[in-house]
């Protein structure tokens, strides 16, 4: 087991997340005997979630380790979301002797096939003299190519097993070749030639590390570049090509239909570009961002300054019906989801991490806060579109970012899945701010119960006293009831450095 958790660290893990049981006593000890760090959560979901949020934010694989059985089962949700994602995570499970396996040990499951369709590699280590050889398959499953989850399942025996440095058999390592050079040619004359083009630049340049190189081409030839909604981003600053997320609920400024050349780079094709049905003009280049600004010269490209003016129009109407959309929603009583973004905005430092987890307050938080940037450390859902990771999300975030400002806006009903997750990170002081956007409702589906049939079915929630329940878990808890206050309790909650949740009502609304 020692090699096992050297050779873990070797690649960089500091690390790994869980929720213990005693299919992996042996992996515990010996990563307590390392120093390896063991950050413990209260659900496997949000184990799971800690390792996917932390891959998607480092583009290295988070480890995450849990027993057998129904703690695999828990799991999967973040293996799930990993899997949409594409992003890395290495998920270990324990299990009863191999020589029981089967036969109806404890916790009896096949654990290797029930993880297998949402992972890129799924494997018994069946051997001691494996282990180190297994875990560079995997690993390198997770991290070659697109990256994605994948899972080891580690029986007690094989755990326990003393094996010498000679009996290990080691991975056989060739050399690959470098691939040809993406061929930028075709791809430069169809932009040049376009009158109107757009970049979707999708997880997949991000995870390939072109973002900068595809942002730095478009800026100089003013074409505008959208990400679709949940991807991860590559603005990390306001930038001039950057025209806003695109997709699913949340709309963006319609510039697809428009288009007459789009460019798929790194993105896929799905539910959230509308399957692209209809639209003319389609390419893909994944790479060679770096390449594109001479061939695109040579092709007699040009900037599209006038499109990048409608372009921006286009952005400003937008901003400007979502202004009246949440101006329509405004009541006395209570903030709206517009003010709290907008508290956001003013206090977030550029290297600020931002998580955002719910439904209708996502949405208007993307629709207000991507219109010029959309950074690599901000995290969301994801691909998957689920809620309820966020507080999993933000002790990823602060175990990625030691120093920087964390942030979590979730609603309520996204913050009640794994709420208990606040004492294990008031305890391990993995601190950030909970923002609780609080309607008392799972808003957006309400909303579409009513547009649909007049009325909400299953969608109302009870009240909860979020600060009160902070504080129980051993955070701080704050209820905040208007702008000014907001805006004074969440620079003072940043600045302590403690967990803190902000309680703060709402009235519901969708911004579309
Ligand atoms: C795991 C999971 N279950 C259910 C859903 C469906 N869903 C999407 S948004 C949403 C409502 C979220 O409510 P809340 O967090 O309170 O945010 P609000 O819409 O009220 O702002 C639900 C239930 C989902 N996306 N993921
Ligand atoms: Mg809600």
């Amino acid at each position: 087991m020692e090699w096992f958790v050297e050779d873990l660290q070797r690649r960089g893990v500091e690390w790994v997340s869980t929720l213990c049981g005693h299919g992996l006593d042996p992996f515990f000890h010996a990563a307590r005997q390392a120093g390896l760090t063991l950050v413990d959560l209260r659900n496997e979901q949000s184990a799971a979630y800690v390792a996917d949020a932390w891959g998607r934010l480092r583009r290295t694989p988070g480890v995450c380790a849990v027993s057998s059985g129904v703690a695999v089962a828990n799991a999967m949700a973040g293996v799930l979301n990993a899997h949409m994602d594409g992003s890395p995570m290495l998920l270990l499970s324990g299990s009863a002797d191999i020589t029981t396996l089967g036969r109806g040990a404890f916790q009896d499951l096949d654990q290797v096939d029930l993880v297998r369709p949402v992972t890129k590699h799924s494997r018994l280590i069946d051997h001691p003299s494996r282990i180190l050889h297994l875990l560079d398959e995997a690993w390198t499953a997770a991290t070659a190519g697109p990256p994605g989850p994948v899972h080891l399942m580690f029986p007690m025996d094989v755990q326990k097993a003393a094996v010498t440095r000679y009996e290990l058999v080691h991975a056989h390592r060739t050399q690959g070749q470098p691939g040809p050079a993406p061929d930028v040619a075709p791809i430069a004359r169809a932009l040049a030639a376009s009158k109107r083009p757009l970049l979707i630049a999708g997880s997949g340049v991000y995870y390939s590390g072109q973002g900068k190189a595809l942002l730095g081409f478009a800026g100089e030839f003013q074409i505008p570049v959208q990400t679709p909604i949940w991807d991860r981003g590559i603005a990390d600053r306001d930038h001039a090509s950057f025209a806003g997320v695109v997709g699913a609920a949340s709309g963006g400024p319609k510039l697809l239909a428009e288009s007459d050349c789009v460019v798929l780079a790194g993105a896929i094709s799905d539910y959230r570009l509308g399957y692209l049905e209809g639209i003319a003009g389609v390419h893909r280049q994944d790479s060679g961002w770096d390449k594109i600004a001479s061939a695109y010269r040579l092709a007699g490209g040009a900037p599209h300054t006038e499109w990048m003016g409608q372009v921006r129009r286009q952005q400003g109407e937008f901003a400007a019906a979502l202004e009246s959309r949440a101006a329509s929603q405004m009541r006395g009583d209570r903030l709206h989801s517009r003010q709290v973004v907008q508290v956001l905005e003013e206090t977030l430092s550029e290297d600020a991490v931002l998580i955002i987890d719910g439904g209708s307050v996502g949405q208007w938080a993307h629709q207000l806060l991507s219109q010029r940037r959309y950074p690599g450390h901000w995290l969301t859902c994801g691909r998957s579109g689920v809620v309820g990771y966020g507080l999993a999300g933000a002790m990823a975030a602060r175990l990625a970012y030691p120093d920087r400002p964390v942030v979590l806006l979730s609603g309520d009903g996204a913050f009640t899945f794994n709420v208990a997750e606040l004492e294990c990170a008031a305890r391990q002081r993995l601190s950030f701010v909970a923002i609780v956007a609080d309607d008392q409702s799972w808003g957006i589906t309400q909303s579409g119960h009513i547009r649909q049939f007049g009325q909400p079915i299953s969608t109302q929630l009870g009240p909860i006293r979020f600060d009160l329940l902070a504080e129980s878990l051993g955070a701080t808890g704050v209820k905040v009831e208007s702008v000014d206050a907001l805006r004074t309790e969440l620079g003072s909650a940043i600045r302590s450095g403690a967990v803190t949740v902000l309680h703060v009502p709402i009235a519901g609304g969708n911004p579309s």
